[in-house]
């Protein structure tokens, strides 16, 4: 077995003090908060696609990374080298997971059958190092948006044929999740959703979107497969305007089509800041409703309109973030996906490791702020003193249902002008600053 990563050994933690590049500043694996380890939290995962496959292209130019695979030219022989170099990556970084799309792990052939073997093959080769591995696949996917026949979508598209291509990949990829141990497998809609509505019959796209997810989950219970379904909302981007637009929309569209009960959400924080909205916020919307299931944790840039996939190191972020994730008690399958990929300008494979740690360390920090946030009760107490008046008094009677408009308005006329206290927005965003500093 070959060694890709040459000169970057185990990646230990050293503490806030280390200059260390190659080492973890937070990120103390077995560190236990709350009574379970910083790495049962945390559940990091490798997305196959960005470390493995993504060589640095943008709209204006052509690929700049350096791998260590870049002289392998055979499609399979670079497919096996791989796998190894994965395993090696995670094993290095102590990441517990990685993630993949069918794709990712082998190359397409001429016919579906062919790449289906392609596929057992890559599969054999990846449960075969399993064997002699912690790491596991925290989910599966399918691409049924980068090959030219998804030109109209995959499910949405307006050719029945496609429909069933894309029935047929995602039937295979859920087979070799399942083979695998995969925790969960992901739907993420990449061209599911239209270009112009003046070619669209969106009731039949959506319609024959809930008709695909629906033969999925009968697919799923079929083989056996125990894993959390999960769909990943994002607004635009290949498409102008995506049906699972974000938390709201999705969890709107499978209640009202009977299938909330089978899916959760993988909540991606540049997907949710294209939509117009913050990271937290939908978190917050899919934890409420008890669909929050995984994360893919990346940044965007506040300058750049469009899914950079930067390495999450924004530390109100991630500490917002895990403060949702430990309010709705922690992961079950999900985990934190690096849906992330290095600048263009850094090109060498050690930038790879450079943005993992930074990463893990930005998520590890943000884990004991909000540990900290939620312990000391400090906007907690301060929210059930906000609604205060939603338990007692005619506030209860609200929630209890016990009153209407009519009964509201006797209530009105004798109460008079209404007595409001302040938000406190700011000694709130304060506070933050000084758990995140570590001064409180
Ligand atoms: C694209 C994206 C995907 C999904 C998996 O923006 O996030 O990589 O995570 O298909
Ligand atoms: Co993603």
């Amino acid at each position: 077995m070959s060694e890709f990563f040459k000169g970057v050994g185990k990646i230990p933690y050293e503490g806030t003090g280390s200059d260390n590049p190659l080492a973890f500043k937070y990120y103390n694996p077995d560190e236990v908060i709350d009574g379970k380890t910083m790495k049962d939290h945390l559940r990091f995962a490798v997305a196959y696609w960005h470390t493995f496959q993504a060589r640095g292209a943008d709209p204006f130019g052509s690929g700049t990374a350096i791998r260590p695979w870049d002289s392998i030219t055979d499609p399979m022989d670079l497919a096996f080298a791989k796998v190894e170099a994965n395993f090696e990556f995670c094993e290095k970084l102590g990441i517990p997971f990685f993630c993949f799309h069918d794709r990712d792990i082998a190359p397409e052939a001429d016919n579906l059958a062919e790449t289906n073997k392609r596929l057992d093959q890559v599969v054999a080769r990846i449960k075969d190092r399993m064997k002699n591995s912690d790491v596991k696949l925290l989910w599966g996917t399918t691409n049924a948006f980068s090959n030219p026949r998804f030109v109209h979508g995959a499910s949405t598209s307006c050719s029945a044929d496609v429909f069933a291509y894309a029935a047929s990949q995602v039937k295979k990829a859920m087979e070799i999740t399942l083979e695998l141990g995969g925790q969960n497998y992901v739907f993420w809609g990449g061209r599911e959703g239209y270009e112009t509505l003046l070619n669209t019959d969106m009731k039949l796209e959506l319609d024959n979107l809930a008709r695909f997810l629906k033969m999925a989950v009968d697919y799923a219970k079929e083989i056996g497969f125990k894993g959390q379904l999960l769909i990943e909302p994002k607004p635009k981007e290949p498409t102008k305007h995506q049906y699972d637009f974000d938390a709201a929309t999705v969890i709107g569209f499978l209640k009202s089509y009977g299938l909330s009960d089978y899916f959760k959400l993988n909540i991606e924080a540049n997907h949710a800041t294209l939509a117009q909205h913050s990271f937290q916020h939908d978190l917050r919307v899919s934890r409420i409703n008890n669909m929050l299931g995984s994360i893919d944790a990346n940044q965007g840039d506040m300058l750049l309109g469009w899914d950079t996939d930067q390495f999450p190191t924004n530390l109100y972020d991630t500490t917002l973030a895990m403060y949702e994730v430990l309010m709705m008690g922690g992961f079950t399958t999900g985990g934190l996906n690096f849906d992330a990929k290095v600048r263009r300008a850094s090109f060498e494979p050690e930038d790879l490791f450079y943005g993992h740690i930074a990463g893990m360390d930005a998520f590890a920090k943000g884990l004991k702020v909000a540990h900290r946030l939620i312990k000391d009760g400090v906007f907690e107490k301060f929210i059930q003193k906000r609604y205060e008046s939603f338990t007692q008094g005619i506030g209860a009677d609200i929630v209890a249902g016990k009153v209407g408009f009519k009964e509201l308005e006797a209530y009105t006329l004798k109460n008079g002008e209404p007595k409001l206290v302040s938000g406190r927005q700011e000694v709130l965003e304060s506070l933050l600053n000084l758990y995140i500093t570590e001064t409180k």
